[in-house]
Formats: structure tokens, C-alpha cells, sequence
């Protein structure tokens, strides 16, 4: 093999590399990502309310999304609201926030916080993203008066 022959499928392939090296995070999350995990599409029967009962009832939970619809990739906030079962705000609970893709055996990719009390039963939860569409579980665990309780919203992206 000639110095030249071997020059051009080199440089052929350090070119490709680099495109794709700058596509991948634009293309990946919508295309690759789910080919590799499993484009399943979310169960129909999944409960897509966004104001539901704990897994034990003790609480009333509701969230906004903001902005509302939310985009691929965009950083944003909830607005989640708590409430006793009989409807009283829950002005002092600590929240933990988890979640992930249950069909992709993946967790959230940032570690989104409450941040702010608004008070009302409202807090402030500064930190989600959700990098490719399909089923997404969003978990709080909720603290307060000493009782825990959890709940789990499911979020389907188009
Ligand atoms: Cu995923």
C-alpha cells in the first residue's frame, strides 16, 4: 500500500470521527440512546395525573411544569404542592427528589432539589431535565410531622 493510499482513508475517518463526535450530543439523546435502550413505547396504562394521593395516602400531590409543555434537554422547574389527604397545606416538609427511565434501567440526569418553600403547600423544584422522550418516572419522598410518604408522577415525552 502506497503513503497515499493510506493517507486518504485516514483522514476520511478522522473527519467522520470528528462530525460525529460533534453530532452525538445533539442527535444521541433523541435517537441513539433510545435505539440502544429499547424504543419501547410507554404501557397506555400508565396514571399520568399530575394531582394524586401518596402510596399511603397521607399526602395530596400536585405539580406545574415550568415552562409547560416542557422540551427535551431543557433544564426547568416544578411547582409541586402538598396537601394533608383532607386538603391542608404542608408548609414544612423536607422533599427528596429521584426518578429515571424505567424502561431504559436509567436514572435522571441531573439531581434536581427543592430549593425554595413558596409557602401555601407550594415548594420550588429547581434542577430537571429530561434528555430523551419516552417514559420518565419522577419519585418525591415526602417528610413531614414525622410520616413519610412516597410518590411516583409519570411524565411521557413525545
Ligand atoms: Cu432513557
Amino acid at each position: 500500500m502506497s503513503r497515499k493510499q493510506f493517507i486518504l482513508p485516514v483522514s476520511l475517518i478522522a473527519v467522520f470521527s470528528v462530525i460525529i463526535a460533534f453530532l452525538f450530543p445533539v442527535i444521541g439523546p433523541r435517537f441513539i440512546m433510545p435505539l440502544m435502550m429499547g424504543n419501547n413505547p410507554a404501557p397506555t396504562d400508565l396514571n399520568t395525573m399530575t394531582n394524586r394521593l401518596t402510596d399511603n395516602s397521607l399526602y395530596r400531590v400536585s405539580f406545574i411544569t415550568i415552562p409547560n409543555p416542557i422540551a427535551i434537554n431543557d433544564m426547568h422547574s416544578w411547582i409541586l404542592n402538598l396537601q394533608t389527604a383532607d386538603g391542608q397545606a404542608v408548609d414544612d416538609a423536607e422533599i427528596g427528589v429521584d426518578g429515571g427511565m424505567p424502561q431504559h434501567g436509567h436514572g435522571l440526569p441531573t439531581r434536581p432539589q427543592v430549593t425554595e418553600n413558596l409557602g401555601n403547600g407550594d415548594y420550588l423544584v429547581e434542577g430537571l431535565r429530561f434528555q430523551m422522550p419516552g417514559w420518565w418516572e419522577v419519585k418525591f419522598e415526602i417528610t413531614a410531622a414525622g410520616q413519610s410518604d412516597n410518590i411516583t408522577f409519570n411524565v411521557v415525552l413525545p
